[in-house]
């Protein structure tokens, strides 16, 4: 292998017989069809997300990388490739280092590639530029962590990474390359021969007949069976099998929330509506892609009532079973192969549930639908959450292909429960940690990805955390509507200082912000709404032209709950509060 000097020297007269880092990385890249890249340049990364411009990748700078790492993340969870996000070392790494957690936590694959700085200087610790042990600080945060540090092993690299983050549970894996390992000159043809086509990268996980035949079996046994979707079910791209398995058993379905819309939010057997009873009162529940963490209260206490209860689960990863409670009949593998597997075991003649369960779950759904109608269609000024995402129902209605981005705690809880979703993987939102920041990164990876329409539904907090991205958004001209629920704050816009100073409470702020005028500042539309009529007509026409708009949604600053619908995971403390 030749030094970085030699290239300088045999450049001009070998020119096509040598290959570097760069474009070894660059053709890897594309040899597995990874062909976009979400980061933002510095050094030692800013030419090589030039060349891999230049060897048509595209290439899209974000304003910080947190927001770059999650457009990777979803574009993973979308598309079930890799999704690539490109940073410099120590503090782009560090940046990025929370969207590599989040997509291993959700199990989205995701390589973080960063560069770093040079070995040597590092490990003595002795002050280079954005000194950092990248790999060491990343590997407990990831599936798993690499660092290439010769050229003939980027295609090693690179294929291992790739293996690792989508194969058995889809997690966030760190890749860490050193400069000096981008202006490594090779034999152009030895570079070629060193690259990896990975094949077959996510291998189908059949389950054992007699794992699938004991679910079944229990599944039969039920009086008031249910079953529960997860976002894993949405990733795994099974969609008919899902729909098939669940049409065919006639069992009532809850989805989590980025299920929805795996099977229509409208359709019969969805208990949506119904979810506290379902979970109470059934029986049998089964657990497809989805995790009994404190989204599903862990399987146990209250939310579950009283009544013996029953879990089927349906998961890639074997640990995940009796992380919680008891499951008495565990089916492992992939989603489409277990589902396949059962409802070929399901035969031709299944019979439906008690007729009795099926009258309940839908009668609570029917009443609660009907309860909830009217707060829908209220015209109030300023708008209370109910008037304002009425409004954005219909258009997800009228428009099921576009994605839906939501974020915030009131204007995430409630647009959960009040948007029905019609079409797989059109729900992205703040996952298993209920984090704020991924509004504009998954808005960009969404339009980018499924070249769909993108609404964002955003508070005004939640919007914030990755708020400079508009003008990413306008850059690339992407179709993004970005709604803001503006309530002034944090839950509600109404909290005041206790001690009666000059600062106002921590929950609160500027109080009737514009939020629309950011986005005009970089030629976007913006749109202050201040009704629910306003508000429809502003997101139609920002649908219809496809412009990048964002719509400042004006929410009466009392209408929010704390923390929405999680209120009760406040600690409490026994000292009655002052
Ligand atoms: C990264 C991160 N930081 C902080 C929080 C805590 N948090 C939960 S919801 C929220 C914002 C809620 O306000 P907003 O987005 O305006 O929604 P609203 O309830 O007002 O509609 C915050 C800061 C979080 N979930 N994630
Ligand atoms: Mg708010």
């Amino acid at each position: 292998m030749l030094t970085t000097a030699n290239k300088v020297e045999t450049a001009a007269s070998e020119e096509r017989e040598l290959t570097d880092g760069f474009h070894l990385i660059i053709d890897a890249l594309k040899l597995n069809g990874l062909d976009t890249i979400y980061g933002v340049p510095g050094i030692p990364i800013t030419d090589l997300g030039r060349m891999a411009q230049a060897e048509g990748i595209r290439v899209l700078s974000f304003r910080h990388e947190q927001n770059a790492g999650y457009a990777a993340s979803i574009a993973g969870f979308l598309t079930k490739k890799p999704g690539i996000c490109l940073t410099v070392s120590a503090p782009g790494f560090l940046n990025g280092l929370t969207a590599l957690a989040h997509a291993t936590t959700n199990c989205f694959p995701m390589i973080l590639i960063s560069g770093s700085s040079e070995r040597e200087i590092v490990d003595l610790q002795q002050g280079d530029y954005e000194e950092m042990d990248q790999l060491a600080i990343a590997k407990p945060l990831c599936k798993a962590a690499f660092r290439v540090l010769h050229a003939q092993d980027i295609g090693i690299g690179l294929a291992r990474a790739i293996r690792a983050a989508v194969s058995g549970r889809p997690g966030g894996v760190y890749l860490d390359l050193p400069a000096k390992l981008f202006g490594q000159v090779m034999d152009a043809e030895a570079g070629r021969k060193s690259l990896v086509k990975v094949i077959d990268a996510a291998p189908a996980q059949i389950p054992a007949p007699e794992a699938v035949k004991r679910a079944l079996d229990v599944l039969k046994s039920a009086k008031k069976p249910l079953i529960i979707l997860g976002k894993g079910a949405a990733y795994a791209q099974a969609d008919d099998a899902i729909r098939t398995l669940v049409e065919k058993s006639g069992i009532p379905f809850l989805p989590m929330s980025m299920a929805k819309g795996l099977l229509p939010d409208t359709h019969p057997q969805c208990a949506g509506a119904a979810r506290s009873t379902v979970l109470k009162d059934s029986d049998v529940v089964m657990l497809i892609g989805a995790r009994l963490n404190w989204l599903l209260s862990h399987g146990k206490g209250k939310t579950w009532g009283d009544a013996p209860k029953k879990f089927i689960q349906i998961d890639i990863e074997p640990k995940e079973m009796d992380s919680n409670v008891e499951i008495v009949a565990p089916v492992v593998g992939d989603i489409g192969s277990c589902v396949t597997a059962l409802v070929q075991g399901m035969g031709g003649n299944w019979t439906a549930p008690p007729a009795d369960w099926i009258k309940t779950v839908q009668t609570k759904r029917d009443d609660n639908v009907a309860k909830m109608a009217p707060r829908l269609m209220n015209n109030n000024s300023p708008m209370d959450y109910h008037g304002a995402l009425g409004v954005l129902r219909t258009i997800i209605k009228e428009r099921p292909d576009a994605v839906l981005v939501n974020e915030g705690a009131n204007t995430l809880d409630l647009a959960r429960g009040i948007i029905d979703m019609y079409q797989p993987r059109k729900r992205i939102d703040v996952g298993t940690w209920g984090i704020m920041g991924i509004g504009m990164g998954y808005s960009i990876a969404a339009a980018v990805e499924t070249g769909k329409p993108v609404l964002a539904v955003e508070g005004d907090s939640a919007f914030g955390f990755s708020g400079m991205e508009v003008e990413t958004i306008c850059r690339y001209k992407l179709p993004v509507c970005v709604v803001i629920f503006n309530n002034d704050g944090i839950y509600r816009g109404t909290d005041v200082n206790p001690a009666g100073g000059p600062d106002v409470a921590p929950t609160v702020f500027v109080k009737g912000a514009r939020y629309d005028r950011m986005m005009e500042a970089f030629g976007g539309v913006g749109f202050n709404a201040t009704t629910p009529d306003e508000l429809k007509r502003a997101v139609n026409a920002a649908m219809d032209s496809g412009k990048p708009t964002l719509i400042n949604a004006v929410i009466d600053p009392a209408a929010g709950s704390e923390s929405g619908r999680i209120g009760n995971l406040n600690p409490q403390s026994a000292l009655k509060k002052k």
